[in-house]
C-alpha cells in the first residue's frame, strides 16, 4: 500500500491533533451505536499517541477492551469526483471506522495501515463525522497473542508473553486522502547491482487505467531512465548506489494516461543484498551489523508516532556509531523506515509475532498459561501469514531494510514449531524473493532447534551471563562462544546475535560489578565482545536494548526493562559510552 503523498494529481490531508475519546470498559458503545452521535463523556486525545499514559488514570493505562475516537472532518469543496479514502497509518489492535453513521472499513494488526474508501459516503465542502472504535484486546488468534482473562469482579485483565507494555490506540498518523478515480495502486520495485551498472526491475499496479511512463530520475532531478510500460526493467549506467552510511535515493516517478492521469513518486534506492556461506553482502562487500534491538516507546505517548524523538534517536544511532537496528518487535512507522533510508541506516523488520512461547510465557505472567502449541491454532497461523505478508507489501521497496525477521523468539524446539512456520516461510520467500529471511531465536542449544534450517541467517537472542549463569562472566563468556561454534559446525550460516545484554538502572554503580549496575552491563557487553571478535562467522551485534522500556507489570521488571544503554528518556548509560569506543574506535 502506498503512502500518502501530495502531487500534481493527489493531495493529503492530516487528520492529527485532538480528537473526542472515551474508554469503553462496559462494552457499551457498539450496542449503543455510539458512531450516531457525539460519544458520551468524552475527554480529548491527542492523535498520534498510545492512549494509555496520556489521562494519568490506572483505569486508562490497565484498560482492556474498547477505545472510542472521533472527529469532525471536512471534505475540501475542491474534491468533487475524486476518489477519497481515509488512510490509517496503525489502529492497535483491530479497529472499526465509521463515517457518519456508515461502516466504511475494519483492520486488525496493530502496526500496519489501513485504507477506508469514503468517496461515495463524503460529499465535498461538507463535514461529516468520523468515529472509530479500536480494541486493544490480545488473544490467542491474534498476532501478537495474549489472553483475557475475566475476574471475579467482572474486570478484564489482560496477560500477554512478550515483554513491552501493550500500547495501544491510534498511535500512528492519520489522513484524508484524494487520487484520481483510476489511480497507481501499488509499485513494486527490485534493484540488481551489476559492476558499475544497475538494472532497476519495476511493476505498477494501476486501478481502472494504465500506465503512461516511468521516468527515474537522479536526486538533482536528472533523467536517468524511462519506460511506458505497466512492468519492466529500467538500465542505469553508473548507477550511485545506495550503501551503509550512504543513503543515496533515485525518485521513480509513475504517470497514469487519460485527461484525470495519477502520478505517484517513488523513492528508490539501488543496491542488492546476498547471503553467501557465511557472509552477509550489501552491494557485495560483507556487511557487519552494529546496533540495537529497539522499540517504538516513549514517556507519556508510548507507542505515538512523533518526529522529534524519532530524529533524536538517529542522532544517537549516529552518535554511538550504529549501522542498523532491527524493528522489535512490531513493524516500526514508515517515517522511520524513510528516514533510514535517506541516511544509510541499515534494518532487519520485524513481525508482531512475539511471544509464542510458552516458557517465556511462565516468567512473564502470573498463573499458567496453556501451552503455546496447544492455545495457537489455524487461526493465529493465518493471522500470522497476513502480519507477514502486509509487512512485505508496505516495506517492500525500502532499500533500508535488508532482512524480514518473521517472528521473536517463538518455541523452536518442538516438532510443531517447524509444521507451524514451514509455510510461513514459504510465503515470506514468495511475496519477497529479494530478501534474507529470518527468526530472532530463544536461547536454545543448535541441537534442541528444529527449524532453523529454513533460514538464510542464525539469528541468536543470548542472555548468557544475565537469564544464565547469572553474574558469572566467565562460564557466559566460555559458554557463548562453544554453543556458537556449535551454530557455525551445524549450519555454516552468518550468525547476528540479534540481542545480548544486562539490566543496568541509571546511576547504580559498583567496583564489583554487580547484576542491575551499570558497570556490570559494560562488563556482559564487553565479555559478548570479545567472543564475537574470535568467532568469524558473526557478522553482527544488536544489543538489547538502544533504550530503557515500559513493560507490563513483573516482579522482574523495575519500572519497565532497564536493559537500555540510554535511559527511557535518552541518557546514555555508561555502557553507552563503552560501545561508543568500540563502534567509533578512532573517536573519545
Ligand atoms: C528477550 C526478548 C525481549 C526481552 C528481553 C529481556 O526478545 O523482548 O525484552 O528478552 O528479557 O527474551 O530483556
Amino acid at each position: 500500500m502506498l503512502r500518502p503523498q501530495e502531487t500534481s494529481s493527489r493531495e493529503r490531508v492530516g487528520l492529527n491533533g485532538l480528537w473526542a475519546f472515551a474508554l469503553d470498559p462496559g462494552d457499551r458503545g457498539r450496542a449503543e451505536q455510539w458512531w450516531r452521535g457525539p460519544l458520551p463523556d468524552a475527554v480529548e486525545m491527542p492523535v498520534p499517541a498510545s492512549f494509555n499514559d496520556v489521562p494519568a488514570t490506572r483505569d486508562a493505562h490497565d484498560h482492556v477492551g474498547d477505545v472510542w475516537y472521533q472527529r469532525e472532518v471536512r471534505i475540501p469543496a475542491g474534491w468533487a469526483g475524486r476518489r477519497v479514502v481515509l488512510r490509517f497509518d496503525a489502529a492497535a489492535h483491530r479497529a472499526v471506522v465509521w463515517w457518519n453513521d456508515v461502516e466504511v472499513g475494519r483492520h486488525e494488526g496493530g502496526y500496519t495501515p489501513f485504507e477506508c474508501d469514503v468517496t461515495e459516503h463524503a460529499r465535498p465542502g461538507e463535514i461529516g463525522r468520523l468515529t472509530v472504535v479500536v480494541d486493544n484486546r490480545l488473544e490467542p488468534s491474534t498476532i501478537p497473542p495474549g489472553i483475557v482473562d475475566v475476574l471475579p469482579d467482572g474486570r478484564r485483565r489482560q496477560r500477554y508473553f512478550h515483554d513491552f507494555f501493550n500500547y495501544a490506540g491510534l498511535h500512528r498518523a492519520v489522513w484524508l486522502c484524494a487520487t484520481p478515480r483510476s489511480y497507481v495502486r501499488d509499485i513494486t520495485v527490485t534493484t540488481e547491482v551489476a559492476g558499475a551498472d544497475a538494472r532497476v526491475h519495476y511493476r505498477v499496479d494501476v486501478v481502472a487505467g494504465q500506465v503512461a511512463e516511468v521516468v527515474l530520475r537522479d536526486a538533482d532531478g536528472a533523467e536517468r531512465a524511462r519506460g511506458t510500460t505497466a512492468a519492466g526493467t529500467l538500465e542505469v549506467p553508473d548507477a550511485t548506489l545506495w550503501r551503509p552510511g550512504h543513503g543515496h535515493l533515485y525518485r521513480l516517478e509513475v504517470r497514469t494516461s487519460g485527461d484525470d492521469a495519477d502520478d505517484y513518486a517513488l523513492p528508490v534506492g539501488i543496491r542488492d543484498v546476498k547471503v553467501e556461506g557465511d557472509r552477509f553482502l550489501i552491494n557485495g562487500e560483507p556487511f557487519y551489523f552494529r546496533g540495537f534491538g529497539k522499540h517504538e516507546d516513549n514517556p507519556v505517548r508510548g507507542k505515538g508516532h512523533d518526529d522529534v524523538h524519532m530524529v533524536h534517536d538517529f542522532a544517537l544511532l549516529d552518535w554511538i556509531g550504529a549501522n542498523s537496528f532491527r524493528t522489535s518487535h512490531y513493524p516500526y512507522a514508515e517515517e522511520v523506515l524513510e528516514y533510514a533510508d535517506r541516511h544509510g541506516i541499515v534494518v532487519i523488520d520485524e513481525t508482531p509475532a512475539v511471544g509464542l512461547n510458552f516458557e517465556i510465557a511462565h516468567t512473564l505472567v502470573p498463573g499458567d498459561p496453556p501451552h503455546i502449541w496447544a492455545a495457537i491454532d489455524d487461526t493465529t497461523q493465518a493471522a500470522h501469514l497476513r502480519a507477514i505478508q502486509e509487512l512485505v507489501a508496505r516495506d517492500k521497496n525500502h532499500p533500508s531494510v535488508v532482512m524480514w525477521s518473521i517472528a521473536n523468539e517463538p518455541d523452536s524446539a518442538r516438532p510443531e514449531a517447524r509444521t507451524y512456520f514451514e509455510p510461513l516461510v514459504r510465503a515470506a520467500r514468495a511475496a519477497d524473493p529479494s530478501r534474507p529471511v529470518c527468526f530472532a531465536q530463544v536461547q536454545l542449544p543448535p541441537d534442541k532447534d528444529v527449524m532453523s534450517d529454513l533460514f538464510d541467517v542464525i539469528c541468536l537472542n543470548r542472555y548468557n551471563g544475565w537469564y544464565i549463569d547469572t553474574g558469572d562472566l566467565v562460564t557466559a563468556e566460555r559458554e557463548l562462544e562453544a554453543e556458537l561454534r556449535e551454530w557455525v559446525r551445524l549450519h555454516g550460516k552468518p550468525i547476528i546475535v540479534t540481542e545480548y545484554g544486562a539490566d543496568a538502572i541509571a546511576g547504580v554503580r559498583s567496583v564489583a560489578a554487580g547484576t542491575w549496575t551499570e558497570d556490570y552491563q559494560i562488563e556482559l557487553l564487553e565479555t559478548f565482545h570479545r567472543v564475537f571478535d574470535r568467532v568469524d562467522s558473526v557478522i553482527g551485534e544488536h544489543v538489547w536494548n538502544f533504550a530503557d522500556f515500559a513493560t507490563g507489570y513483573g516482579v522482574n521488571r523495575a519500572d519497565g526493562n532497564k536493559k537500555g544503554v540510554f535511559t527511557r528518556d535518552r541518557r546514555p548509560k555508561a555502557a553507552a559510552f563503552a560501545l561508543r569506543r568500540r563502534w567509533h574506535p578512532k573517536e573519545d
